[in-house]
C-alpha cells in the first residue's frame, strides 16, 4: 500500500512541504490543471512536475484525472481524435513515472452534492447530499468546486441535449470502445486505468450511470480483461448506495483496485447523507472493514484520504482542506499496519 494525497498543484494552498510532513505519506495525486480536457498534456510539464514533487521529497505515481472528453462518452464520430490524445496522455504519463491514472465515465457532471458547508454539533463542516434538494435544482446551472472539468450554462445546454436518448447501453459501450483503444497504450507505458464510481452512484437528470454496483464491475471486467483496466475504489461513492456491501466488493475486487478513496458517510434517511471524519464509528462506512478485506485480498494500491472535513477554523476547499485529511491518513495508516501485521500472522 502506498499513502498518497491529493494535490491541485502549485495552486493548492497546501504547499507541498505540508504534506511531506504528514507521516506515512509517501507521494500526491495530482493533474495538469490548465491543459483543455481532450489535448495532449506536454511531456515537460510532467517532467517539471514530477521533478518539485521529487524536490519535496513527494513520488508522483497517481494522476487524478485525465478527464475523458464528452465526445468519447457520447460515441461521437470525432472521438478518435480525443482517444488519440488520451492514448498519448497515457504514453507521456508513464514516462513521467506515473503508474495510475484515475478517470472517471460519468456523462456531463463529476460527483454531485447539495451542501458544502454542513455544520457538525463540534463546530467542523463536511460535504452533504439531499437527494430533493439535487432534484430541485438547473442542471443547466451547476458547477461544484474540485470538478475536473466546468461548462458556461450554453454549453451545459447543449451538452444535455446530446445526451438526450442515451441508454446505460450504450454508454457502456462507449466505454468498452475507448477502453480497448487505449489498452495497448497502458500496455506499453506500463500504466494501470482505475475508473471512478459515479457519485453518487445511481443515474442524474435523466444521465445514464454505469460504474455503480457489482453487476456493472463484473460487466466491465468481462467486457475488457486486460489488467490494465481497473478500479478507483471509492468508498464514499459507491457507499452512498445501500445496495452495495462494500467490504465484500473491497474482497472481490482486491487484486483491481489499484486506487482506494476512503472516505466515510453517515446515512440520514433512503437517499441523503453527509460525510465525516474517517472513524469507522463515525459513519456508516466500515473503514476497518474495508482495509481487512483489501489487505487479506492481496491489494497492493494507492490509498488517499478522501473528503474530509473543515476542522480547526480551516477555510479552502470543501472536502479538501489539510487537517482532517492528515488525521484521516494516520487513521488509515494505523488501520493498514494493524491488518498486514494481522494478515503475516
Ligand atoms: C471528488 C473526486 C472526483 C474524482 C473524479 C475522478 O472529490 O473524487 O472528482 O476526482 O470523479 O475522475
Amino acid at each position: 500500500m502506498k499513502m498518497t494525497f491529493r494535490w491541485y498543484g502549485e495552486s493548492d494552498s497546501i504547499p507541498l512541504s505540508y504534506i511531506k510532513q504528514i507521516q506515512g505519506m509517501t507521494g500526491v495525486v495530482t493533474a495538469v490543471y490548465d491543459v483543455p480536457v481532450g489535448e495532449v498534456w506536454p511531456l515537460e510539464t510532467l517532467l517539471a512536475m514530477r521533478e518539485h514533487c521529487h524536490r519535496e521529497g513527494l513520488e508522483m505515481e497517481v494522476i487524478e484525472s485525465v478527464p475523458v472528453h464528452e465526445d468519447i462518452k457520447l460515441g461521437k464520430p470525432t472521438r478518435d481524435k480525443y482517444i488519440e490524445a488520451y492514448r498519448q496522455n497515457i504514453i507521456n504519463c508513464g514516462k513521467a513515472g506515473v503508474r495510475c491514472i484515475c478517470y472517471n465515465f460519468m456523462p456531463v457532471f463529476d460527483w454531485l452534492r447539495t451542501d458544502l458547508g454542513f455544520r457538525h454539533d463540534d463546530g467542523a463542516t463536511s460535504l452533504a447530499y439531499c437527494h430533493k434538494q439535487l432534484m430541485a435544482l438547473d442542471p443547466k446551472d451547476l458547477h461544484l468546486p474540485g470538478w475536473d472539468e466546468s461548462y458556461t450554462p450554453e454549453e451545459l445546454q447543449r451538452l444535455l441535449g446530446e445526451y438526450e436518448g442515451m441508454t446505460h447501453e450504450k454508454l457502456f459501450e462507449n466505454l468498452v470502445y475507448f477502453l480497448n483503444a487505449v489498452m495497448p497504450a497502458c500496455r506499453e507505458a506500463d500504466v494501470n486505468l482505475a475508473i471512478h464510481p459515479d457519485d453518487p452512484p445511481w443515474d442524474m437528470f435523466g444521465l445514464p450511470r454505469i460504474i455503480c454496483c457489482e453487476a456493472d464491475y463484473d460487466r466491465l471486467f468481462a467486457a475488457v480483461p486486460d489488467r490494465h483496466n481497473g478500479i478507483t475504489f471509492c468508498t464514499g461513492s459507491l457507499g452512498a448506495g445501500r445496495f452495495n456491501d462494500l467490504v465484500a466488493l473491497a474482497g472481490k475486487y482486491a487484486d483491481r483496485i489499484y486506487f482506494a478513496h476512503l472516505r466515510q458517510l453517515k446515512y440520514t434517511n433512503d437517499t441523503d447523507f453527509y460525510e465525516n471524519g474517517h472513524l469507522t464509528e463515525r459513519g456508516d462506512v466500515d473503514i476497518y472493514g474495508i482495509v481487512q478485506a483489501l489487505v487479506q485480498n492481496g491489494f497492493d494500491g494507492y490509498v488517499r484520504p478522501d473528503h474530509g472535513r473543515n476542522v480547526w477554523g480551516e477555510t479552502g476547499k470543501p472536502g479538501y482542506g489539510l487537517f482532517d485529511r492528515a488525521m484521516g491518513a494516520c487513521y488509515l495508516c494505523g488501520l493498514f499496519e494493524a491488518a498486514e501485521k494481522e494478515k503475516k500472522q
